[in-house]
């Protein structure tokens, strides 16, 4: 186990500089942030990442109040407190989900967030990361975290097409505020511009009266989607249009929640 571990760090090392790169401590506690990096689902789960550790309840500093909503306008949020935080602090979040789907709120580095979110999306798979919680529609939970590392990080829901909607928060620990503000504003450019990119796909299944289309499709840009054939919501002018075997250029966004076709051509 240990030399699988190790393996993997340094496969990790490098093919990706960039996480290796001085951002960090070095040394063993980074090495094993790392290597739990690579696949994020080890049983390794007890010890330490770039956003630090599981915290000691005893050992509360502040409570840090999350509420999860569903706007009107298809957005998804992580409304409340401001998550700034100082290095070697303990927080207890009190999560709420005020939906009506299931969300998680996972607490990580921006770009291991973004590498899950593919995974996600990919397969669909379910995590109990101790980073990580995921409440049903109405349901309440606690994360209780050690921020052991200065840094930028964040607070996101990585089910495929939430992240996109707006379900995503910066967390800064130290003197990283700035930055965090900074890299959001990137992030949200890229998906605004990603935002008219048409995909190409075959659609394989039309379900009329479900108001759902199957479309074998290219990676979605905007949806930071691999390709990939899955269903999507369509509204009856859209379906209309569509066909079996048809070889379309297409726009999907989340729509409430739901990944909906929206441009066609
Ligand atoms: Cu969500």
């Amino acid at each position: 186990m240990k030399n699988l571990l190790l393996t993997t760090a340094i496969a990790l090392t490098i093919a990706m500089p960039a996480y290796a790169s001085g951002t960090h401590d070095g040394g063993h506690g980074a090495a094993k942030a790392e290597a739990h990096g690579a696949d994020g689902h080890s049983d390794n789960h007890a010890d330490m990442m770039m956003i630090g550790m599981p915290g000691d309840a005893s050992k509360v500093d502040r409570t840090i109040n999350i509420t999860m909503v569903e706007t009107d306008d298809g957005k998804m949020l992580l409304e409340g407190d401001e998550m700034t935080f100082e290095k070697g602090e303990t927080i207890r979040f009190v999560i709420e989900n005020k939906g009506e789907q299931e969300h998680e709120f996972v607490l990580d580095t921006v770009e291991r967030n973004a590498d899950h979110k593919i995974e996600m999306a990919k397969m669909m798979m379910e995590h109990d990361d101790p980073n990580r919680i995921t409440l049903d529609a109405g349901a309440s939970g606690e994360v209780i975290w050690t921020f052991s590392n200065d840094g930028a990080f964040e607070a996101a829901c990585l089910m495929p097409g939430h992240y996109e909607s707006g379900m995503y928060r910066a967390v800064a620990v130290g003197e990283h505020a700035m930055k965090a503000d900074m890299k959001m504003a990137v992030a949200e450019v890229q998906v605004a511009q990603a935002d008219v990119e048409y995909t190409k796909g075959k659609v394989t299944k039309v379900d009329a009266k479900g108001g759902k289309v199957t479309i074998d499709h290219g990676p979605l840009l905007n949806l930071d989607m691999p390709a990939m054939k899955m269903v999507f919501r369509a509204d009856e002018a859209m379906i209309s249009k569509l066909s079996e075997g048809q070889e379309i250029e297409f726009v999907a966004e989340p729509v409430k929640g739901k990944l909906t076709v929206t441009q066609l051509k």
